[in-house]
């Protein structure tokens, strides 16, 4: 017996959950493989990212105009080559691009799925050795395979979704996933150099004591979400309040350890920013479907995320998610002070 034969690996994971669907093809275990590669590609680089001369601002600026790091650019380029590589996927939409990407090679135009991304979330902490994430969302496309992708194939519904998923690069590197059917949570074991199962069908506690917001915008928030702000402070023995604050500034970072203790994430509409910073298709709708899979909650402040249409690429929302009777508490104050 070995140390690791009770290990469940990220692709033996994938193939049983596929035999639990009898006709499927594989073509979402491949394309899910592929993801797991292009991760540890990344997480590979960012490991090495204070040794190598990767770090820095790489010149450019993104499509939101905001200065690209040459690890956000590294990240993208390896996910998009993963996923061309594997066939399965005819067109990606990043973050770092503003138009979509189409793959017109024959094996990739008749790939069933699309895929949008933040290859890199969380850029402001790379040069400071904190935690950062990969975000992604895969849907089946709607126009014909065979033919070139088109961007109405990503403009659905959060609760289209086939998968979503987000890796954390943190004090370990994880991968967390839904197919709709649960989340499972992966930690990447560098001896073997695999995703091993260590978080299975993971539930968030349906309330906590951590509220995660850049209070430093305080002035700019809606009056409800100063009212929040202001009840997660107080004292009061039978609500377990005061609630604690943690904020990393990495959504992937901070969703995730309000994901396994309980907690609320919430990036609000600003006066600089009304429709608040995060974008719908690449961080709201993944991160949604993985809060509501493990049993929590995701709002716009008034609706579901995973409801909400896109009517663009890089879209922006303001995001209330996490465990489902703080942001319940939330949608009461927004309701009441708005
Ligand atoms: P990025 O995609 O440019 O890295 O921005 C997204 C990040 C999120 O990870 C995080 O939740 C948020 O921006 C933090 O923003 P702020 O610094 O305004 O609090
Ligand atoms: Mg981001």
């Amino acid at each position: 017996m070995t140390e690791h034969n009770n290990v469940q690996t990220l692709n033996q994971f994938i193939i049983q959950r596929q035999s639990d669907h009898p006709g499927a093809k594989g073509e979402l275990s491949r394309l899910l493989h592929h993801i797991g590669i292009a991760s540890k590609i990344v997480n590979r680089a960012v490991n090495k990212a204070g040794l190598v001369d990767i770090l820095g601002e790489h010149g450019d600026r993104n499509v939101q105009g905001e200065d690209q790091q040459k690890l956000d650019v590294f990240a993208d380029t390896h996910f998009i080559d993963a996923l061309k590589a594997c066939g399965e996927c005819c067109a990606v939409a990043s973050e770092e691009n503003e138009e979509i990407i189409i793959f017109d090679d024959e094996l990739s135009k008749h790939g069933k799925y699309v895929f949008a991304m933040d290859p890199l979330d969380g850029s402001s902490n790379i040069d400071v050795n904190v935690s950062i994430g990969t975000i992604f969302s895969i849907y089946e496309r709607l126009s014909p395979r065979g033919e070139v992708a088109k961007i109405e194939d990503f403009l659905q519904e959060g609760t289209k979704q086939v998968a979503a998923g987000y890796i954390i690069y943190g004090s370990s590197t994880m991968l967390v996933y839904t197919t709709g059917k649960g989340v499972n949570g992966f930690t990447l074991d560098p001896s073997i150099g695999e995703f091993c199962l260590s978080h299975p069908n993971i539930k968030t506690p349906k309330t906590g004591k951590i509220y995660s917001i850049n209070e430093g915008n305080y002035i700019n928030f809606p009056m409800g979400v100063k009212k929040y702000i202001k009840y997660c402070q107080e004292y009061d023995q039978k609500s377990n309040r005061p609630y604690t604050s943690r904020y990393i500034g990495s959504l992937v970072a901070d969703f995730h350890r309000n994901l396994l203790n309980g907690g609320i994430f919430i990036y609000p509409q600003t006066r600089k920013n009304p429709n608040g910073k995060l974008r719908l298709m690449y961080e709201c709708n993944p991160i949604a479907f993985i809060a509501e899979q493990a049993g929590g909650k995701a709002i716009d402040g008034t609706q579901r995320i995973l409801t909400i249409k896109p009517s663009s690429l890089h879209e922006r929302v303001p995001f209330y998610t996490g465990s489902t009777n703080m942001v319940k508490k939330t949608e009461e104050f927004l309701h009441f002070f708005n």
